[in-house]
Formats: structure tokens, C-alpha cells, sequence
């Protein structure tokens, strides 16, 4: 079995920085991730990127590199390629590598598994040839590989970011069609005082929009009706811009409408949620360390409530200062005056964030998606199928399970929780905090039962760091 002070769940910067923080304080940390190379979602696989991609990734990529090379600390044992699938006792993590399954015990677990994008269901979004955003960038970042011929679809920075992406990388997008209104704009002016303090964000989102102007993307905002046609695979993008009809011919349609914490982990240990307006998600409970109402846990970062790579640097940082302290590897006095920089800098990075999410809303159209929408992809439920279970009585997901299989799939409702949850809110006239979420039971990601088998020799397992 392996043992350390601290495991930490998610190698991005929340866990990156955690990790580092933890070690300098005379914590044994282990450091699990599912993917082969530290980074985590927007420094993913930064070691290995060579300059040319470093240069149209940009520079808010490559500085990730400065938290990577931390992880050399002797106290932390970073395993790659560990895919965490069960939370037990708030204390012993199950994991497989390499098709082995392990068991690791620690007496603190902080969860750093980040952001999903929010799932964005219009007519045709199963079709082959639509993917996020997100998986664009993450084929550039891992394989170097871009998406010819593709229209970005959506709202949000990250879309902006991929566009820029995109243009730099010689394969630049059809178009961008946006979802949010120039009364949007309009009214998270309001939020502009205080985002100024988060200038640098406002800087960045203005020079990627010069950027596009400058190699003539096209640009369609308040976009609404959007519908993904073709017959085997994407074909083109019709929308409507007012009364005005839209038909962009392309081969490929990235969606993105921004993201959401990732929550299955600490939903599966019981974590208290919270439904949070202003992101439109739920979030974890946690108090200003990151602590959870299950003692033993901790959590930092986009999973705890969207911020962003630096904020979640800094939150992880300060949740390692509280862990030391608990573990007596720190005064409390020393965790204070530590802490109090970072708290000023995180309130910095999180200042710009109430602007960008009144500017760019969730698209309206795929909140309420229509009836024919399919919602839950891994066992085709619709939009419809969900209403008609709210007709019959369906008051939350967990019920729509045994309505009609909806979020019974591998993927376990990762994927349609929260559309499930807004449509049935809606059909039931009963806010989203009420309506609730799955109860996400283990196995959190796929597992055979032949990986689970291999753990009876769990105490002699050697992991590949
Ligand atoms: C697809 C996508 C792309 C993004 N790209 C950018 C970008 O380019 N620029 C930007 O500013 N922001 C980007 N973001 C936002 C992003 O979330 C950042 O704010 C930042 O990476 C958050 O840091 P984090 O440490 O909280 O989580 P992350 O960086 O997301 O790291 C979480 C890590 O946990 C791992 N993990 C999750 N579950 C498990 C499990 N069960 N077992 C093992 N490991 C697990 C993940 O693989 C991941 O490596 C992106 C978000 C998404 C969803």
C-alpha cells in the first residue's frame, strides 16, 4: 500500500502548487493523475511541447513549465497515468495504472480535478465531427494535430483563446458564432469597476479579439437557434442572427459555452453542494482553506468554483498551508502571514470573473435544448424522454435513471448531469438546488473487473512515476 501525509488528485496548477507547497512544508505528498505528463488542463503536457508550439499556444502556456519542474521535489512521488475511480473513509484512494489497480492512504486528500466544459446539447451535436472546443485544444496541445475547416461555436474566453490558437496555428476557424447579446455586454458593465483589478484578463481577452479581426475571422454575436446539420457527420451550422438566417457550410463544429467544476470525486464522498447562480453550476462546500465537510478532504482549484489557472495555483497553495498546519508540520501564525499574500493575489485573479460571466453567459438555447435534443448520449435519452419523466412524477436525476436509464451510461452522468438537472428543474417549476444531482457512486471512471482483480496484490505494486 502506498502511504503519504497528503494525496493530491489532479496534476494541473491547483494540484501542481499544492504539491510543492506541502513538500516544502515536510509533507510526504503523492500526486495522482490520470493523464501521462503533469500540466493538467491548460498546461497539459507543457515538458514536452517543442517552441514552435510553445509560440502558438502562447506564453500563459509555456509558463507552466516553472510549476512542472517543482514536482522533482524529493517528498513528492507524482504517479502519471493514474486514474483515481474510488474515495474510501475520506482516507484511502483506489487508483489504476497501467491496467493495475492500487490502493494509497493518506491522511489528507486534496482534490484538484479541475473543470469540465459544460455540456452544450443543440439539434445534431452528437453528430461525428462536433467536438468542444476544449478537445480541439487538447489534440493541439498533446499531438499537434488542428481541426481543418471548423466553425467555433458558443461563448466564453476559451473560445476566443482556441480561435487564436487556431489562427496562429496556420489553420485558422471558418467562424466564430457567439451566443451572447450585446445586452449581455450591457449589463455586466455594471461588474467593470471592479474587474479593472483583474486588468490583465481584460487585456488579453481584448488583443486575441484584435487578433481575430486582424486575420478577418468572421464574427456573429447573439447568435440563437443554433442547429448542427448533416446526415452522417457535421456538415454546416445554421443559426439566426435576429430574423436573419445563418448557414456556415464546414467539416467540423467546436462547441464551447464555458466550464464547470468537475465534481464527481467529491460528490461520491458526500461533499455538500451548493447550486451557484451566478456560474449557472453547482459547486463543492468549502471554507476559505478548502476545506469540505468530510474532515479529512480538501479542495482547491476549478473544482472548487471557477477561477482560472493562476487562482487555482493560489488556492492550492493555501489549501496545502492549512493541511501542514492541521498535520502540526506548521504554526498557525506561519500559515497566516503566509497565507495573506496569496489571499491578495488570488482576490486579484478572481476580480475579472463576475464581468466575464455576465458577459458571456451559458447559451440560453441549450439550457432549454429542444425536445428532440438527445441529452444523455450514452443511452440516447432526449430532451423530451426527460419532460415526459417529469410529467410522470420525476422530481431528480436519480429517478430518471429508473424512468429511462439516463445518465446510466460509462460516463455515469458526467456529461448530462447538469443539462438533467436544468431540464427537470425547469419541467418541474423547481429551482436546480432542490431538483439536486446524481448520486455519483465509484467506479468514477471505467474500471474491468480484471484491473480490479489485479488489487488483492495491491501491497506489492510498483507504480510507474
Ligand atoms: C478542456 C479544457 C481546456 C482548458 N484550457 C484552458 C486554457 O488553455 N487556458 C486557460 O486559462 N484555462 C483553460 N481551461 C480552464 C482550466 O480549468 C484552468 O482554469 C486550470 O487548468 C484549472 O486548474 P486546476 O488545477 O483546477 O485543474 P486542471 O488543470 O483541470 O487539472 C485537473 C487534473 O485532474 C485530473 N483528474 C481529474 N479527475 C481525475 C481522476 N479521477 N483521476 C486522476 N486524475 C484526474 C485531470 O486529468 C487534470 O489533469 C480549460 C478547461 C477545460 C475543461
Amino acid at each position: 500500500m502506498l502511504d503519504a501525509d497528503l494525496i493530491i488528485i489532479g496534476a494541473g496548477p491547483a494540484g501542481m502548487s499544492a504539491a510543492r507547497r506541502a513538500a516544502e512544508a515536510e509533507l510526504s505528498v503523492l500526486l495522482l493523475d490520470e493523464q501521462p505528463a503533469p500540466g493538467g488542463q491548460i498546461y497539459r503536457d507543457v515538458d514536452r511541447a517543442s517552441a514552435a508550439r510553445g509560440d502558438i499556444l502562447g506564453k500563459d502556456f509555456t509558463v507552466g513549465k516553472t510549476l512542472t519542474k517543482a514536482l522533482g521535489h524529493e517528498r513528492i512521488t507524482h504517479v502519471k497515468g493514474a486514474v483515481v475511480w474510488q474515495i474510501e473513509d475520506g482516507n484511502r484512494v483506489a487508483f489504476t495504472q497501467d491496467g493495475k489497480a492500487a490502493l494509497a492512504t493518506g491522511q489528507r486528500i486534496l482534490l484538484a480535478t479541475g473543470a469540465l466544459e459544460r455540456p452544450m446539447p443543440v439539434p445534431g451535436w452528437t453528430l461525428p465531427g462536433v467536438m468542444t472546443a476544449g478537445s480541439a485544444q487538447i489534440l493541439l496541445k498533446q499531438s499537434g494535430i488542428t481541426c481543418a475547416r471548423a466553425a467555433l461555436v458558443g461563448s466564453g474566453p476559451l473560445l476566443y483563446l482556441v480561435a487564436a490558437q487556431m489562427v496562429r496555428a496556420g489553420v485558422p476557424p471558418l467562424a466564430l458564432i457567439e451566443t451572447q447579446t450585446k445586452s449581455d455586454l450591457t449589463r455586466s458593465l455594471r461588474h467593470f469597476g471592479g474587474a479593472l483589478r483583474g486588468w490583465p484578463y481584460l487585456l488579453k481577452g481584448l488583443r486575441m479579439l484584435v487578433a481575430l479581426r486582424r486575420a478577418s475571422i468572421p464574427r456573429y454575436v447573439g447568435a440563437t437557434h443554433i442547429a448542427i446539420e448533416g446526415d452522417q457527420y457535421a456538415q454546416g451550422v445554421a443559426f439566426r442572427i435576429g430574423n436573419t438566417k445563418h448557414r456556415i457550410a464546414c467539416d467540423t463544429v467546436l462547441l464551447h459555452h464555458g466550464v464547470i467544476p468537475n465534481t464527481q470525486a467529491a460528490r461520491s464522498i458526500d461533499v455538500p453542494h451548493r447550486w451557484d447562480d451566478v456560474q449557472s453550476c453547482f459547486a463543492p462546500e468549502c471554507d476559505e482553506w478548502g476545506r469540505t465537510a468530510v474532515a479529512t478532504v480538501f479542495i482547491a482549484g476549478d473544482g472548487a468554483g471557477i477561477g482560472g489557472a493562476k487562482a487555482a495555483a493560489y488556492a492550492g497553495e493555501i489549501s496545502a498551508l492549512e493541511i501542514a498546519r492541521d498535520l502540526n508540520k506548521m504554526t498557525e501564525m506561519a500559515r497566516d502571514s503566509t497565507a495573506r499574500n496569496l489571499r491578495r493575489n488570488l482576490a486579484s485573479e478572481r476580480a475579472a470573473r463576475p464581468f466575464i460571466d455576465s458577459a458571456y453567459p451559458p447559451y440560453a438555447g441549450a439550457l432549454k435544448p429542444a425536445d428532440d435534443t438527445i441529452i444523455c448520449r450514452c443511452e440516447e435519452v432526449s430532451a423530451g424522454d426527460i419532460r415526459r419523466m417529469a410529467g410522470l412524477g420525476c422530481l431528480g436525476p436519480n429517478q430518471t435513471k429508473s424512468f429511462g436509464r439516463s445518465g446510466m451510461g460509462p460516463c455515469q452522468g458526467r456529461y448530462c448531469g447538469l443539462s438533467v438537472t436544468q431540464i427537470l428543474s425547469d419541467a418541474n417549476n423547481i429551482s436546480p438546488s432542490e431538483t439536486g444531482y446524481y448520486r455519483i457512486r465509484p467506479p468514477l471512471k471505467p474500471i474491468t473487473l480484471g484491473e480490479i482483480a489485479t488489487m488483492v496484490k495491491s501491497e506489492t505494486i510498483e507504480v510507474r512515476k
